[in-house]
């Protein structure tokens, strides 16, 4: 009647990271790893302890908005939870934001700043979310070269002192969806003082924002995404007043409880156009592409905190005599999760690799190139596998994964946004065929692959090198070939996306591994790539008919 059983644990998650040492040992030049090192332990201290501690202590707070003071002025007031708040002052001093603007270690500047976020996310209730905006926002700006905004709000957004910090909202999304963002209703009128906002923002997350980028359609300017034009503005005046800005009410969402995302009216909101009176979805893009960078890294992160807890909880929990850890059954599952979580962490962080080197102006065309591609395929991957890996993690603890106060959950609550915010996955895969019809795309994604594949020497990554060569074969030849069967082609989409995401996590998994053998780092990541080859790389499929989902879906 005593047996009680025994949480799972975690300790530093930096040092309890073997793939993020390596990768790093791999990825940065000595000096700057020496650099960056003893910050990263650091914070792997704090995720692991300190502040999960604290997660798991704030999990019932979530952000309250006040809408009105007691004498019946409108306040709008949003108080935070406490962890977002040290969230707030954590990110500010280690330079969440700042540091690939710093740039003290050049391109490798945002491989620190991701590496910082990758440790600290999974224990900072999604403060993440204002931070991508944040950078976003900061890198929108810098982009776009609008000097006066720069001087004005740079400084601000990669503050480090907590007191002077902004963050930045991403105000997009409007009744009309979040997806078709040329249907933008919000209207911008050319009054005396400025140019000033009318409408309604359906679902602008993380609403304390500082300041946000926005858009809106400047009156007489025509239809679609070209009559739009992106706007600065900021929420409130030096006294503190509201800038014509009016939260109507917080959502209330499956997951991301803590972020305050809100439904806004605007009225009458003072604004500046950032880049002129046009454009506004192509000069938003910058924007979307950071935030879509971070979703990539957040959901690498996730997964690889679903699995030190379920790692942890194997070799505690014991049943049918013997711990989970050895029951060949149950690591099975856990191995299977890990090359996942391994595949998209290595993905992400390529993506990384490519932002720094293009933001040090180090790159060459092939660069670029590769950066827009992978963008959208790592995000539209790596959110699903986030999905996929904390549900199989949660049902690693049984019945406990499945009850609030272990704080386990909240994993997948979380996990499931990612498919979804930036982008789902149908329109990601959009984004990325988009972006494959710039001439050179298609080669420069098959050199990235066929370049880590031809690293992978070790016979036992033979035959994971050319499960990939022939996923990347499989989704040429439908992209060359398919264009002519429109409907076929344009439902097969996602398949191809998620093929060509696969099949580089696969080549970036065999080339780490091969490193990993060359260096005497022992032989985890060559298993990672084998096993990873194994679980469905390939999803082209010529075979299925359109005419089938036609019928299954009711629609003549
Ligand atoms: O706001 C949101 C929630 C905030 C929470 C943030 C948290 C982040 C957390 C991460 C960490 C946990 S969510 C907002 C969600 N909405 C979206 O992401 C939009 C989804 N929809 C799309 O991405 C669509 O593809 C659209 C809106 C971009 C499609 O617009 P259009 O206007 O119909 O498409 P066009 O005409 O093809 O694109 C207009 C221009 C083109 O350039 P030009 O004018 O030169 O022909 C495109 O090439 O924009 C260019 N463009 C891009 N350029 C479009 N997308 C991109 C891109 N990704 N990169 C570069």
């Amino acid at each position: 009647m005593s047996f009680l059983q025994e949480p799972p644990r975690l300790g530093n998650t930096y040092d309890a990271d073997p793939l993020l040492r390596e990768y790093l040992a791999r990825a940065l030049p000595p000096s700057a790893l020496f650099a960056v090192e003893p910050e990263l332990r650091y914070l792997g201290e704090l995720s692991g302890g300190r502040l999960f501690r604290m997660q798991l202590e704030d999990r019932l707070n979530e952000p309250r908005l006040t809408q009105w003071d007691p004498w019946g002025r409108r306040s709008d007031a949003i108080e935070l939870t406490p962890l977002w708040r040290e969230a707030a002052r954590l990110a500010a001093e280690h330079g969440l934001v700042a540091v690939p603007y710093e740039g003290k270690n050049g391109e490798f500047s945002r491989l620190h700043q991701m590496a910082m976020v990758y440790l600290l996310e999974p224990s900072m209730d999604v403060y993440s979310c204002p931070l991508a905006m944040t950078d976003g926002a900061a890198r929108t700006l810098v982009d776009l070269g609008n000097g006066e905004l720069v001087r004005r709000a740079l400084p601000r957004l990669t503050s480090r002192d907590p007191a002077r910090a902004w963050t930045s909202g991403q105000w997009m999304t409007e009744r009309v969806g979040g997806s078709d963002v040329s249907r933008t209703e919000t209207v911008a009128r050319l009054s005396p003082d400025g140019w000033r906002l009318y409408g309604t923002k359906w679902f602008t997350s993380a609403t304390t924002a500082e300041m946000a980028l926005t858009l809106a359609r400047p009156e007489g300017n025509p239809v679609g995404s070209k009559g739009l034009a992106l706007f600065y503005l900021e929420t409130r005046d030096a006294e503190g007043r509201a800038n014509g800005i009016a939260v109507n009410r917080l959502k209330d969402k499956l997951g991301t409880r803590k972020v305050p995302t809100a439904e806004l009216t605007l009225d009458g909101a003072r604004a500046d156009p950032v880049a002129g009176l046009a454009d506004g979805v192509r000069n938003i893009a910058s924007l979307l592409n950071m935030t879509r960078l971070w979703n990539t890294v957040v959901a690498a992160s996730g997964m690889r905190r679903a699995l030190h807890l379920a790692l942890d909880y194997s070799r505690r929990r014991t049943a049918f005599g013997e711990r989970l850890a050895e029951k060949p059954l149950h690591r099975d599952t856990l191995a299977s999760l890990e090359a996942e979580a391994e595949g998209a962490f290595l993905l992400a962080f390529r993506v990384a690799e490519l932002q720094g080197r293009v933001e040090a102006g180090r790159e060459g065309e092939r660069d670029r190139l590769l950066l827009r591609v992978l963008t959208p395929l790592a995000k539209l991957t790596t959110g699903k596998q986030a999905v996929a890996v904390a549900s199989e993690a949660l049902e690693a603890f049984g019945g406990a994964g499945y009850v609030e106060d272990t704080g386990l959950p909240r994993l997948l609550r979380d996990a499931q946004v990612l498919p979804i915010w930036e982008g789902t996955t149908n329109v990601l895969s959009l984004d990325a065929l988009r972006a494959l019809s710039t001439p050179g795309a298609v080669e420069a994604l098959s050199e990235e692959t066929e370049r880590a594949l031809g690293a992978a020497r070790d016979p036992s990554l033979r035959g994971p090198a050319e499960a990939a060569s022939r996923a990347l074969a499989n989704a040429r030849g439908w992209l060359a070939s398919a264009r002519d069967a429109e409907e076929a082609f344009a439902a097969g989409t996602r398949r191809l996306a998620l093929t060509l995401g696969r099949a580089l996590e696969l080549s970036l998994l065999c080339g780490h591994a091969q490193w990993c053998l060359d260096q005497g780092k022992g032989r985890r990541a060559a298993a990672a790539a084998r096993r990873f080859s194994r679980q469905a790389v390939d999803l082209v499929d010529p075979g299925l008919d359109p005419a089938d989902a036609r019928l299954l879906c009711d629609v003549p």
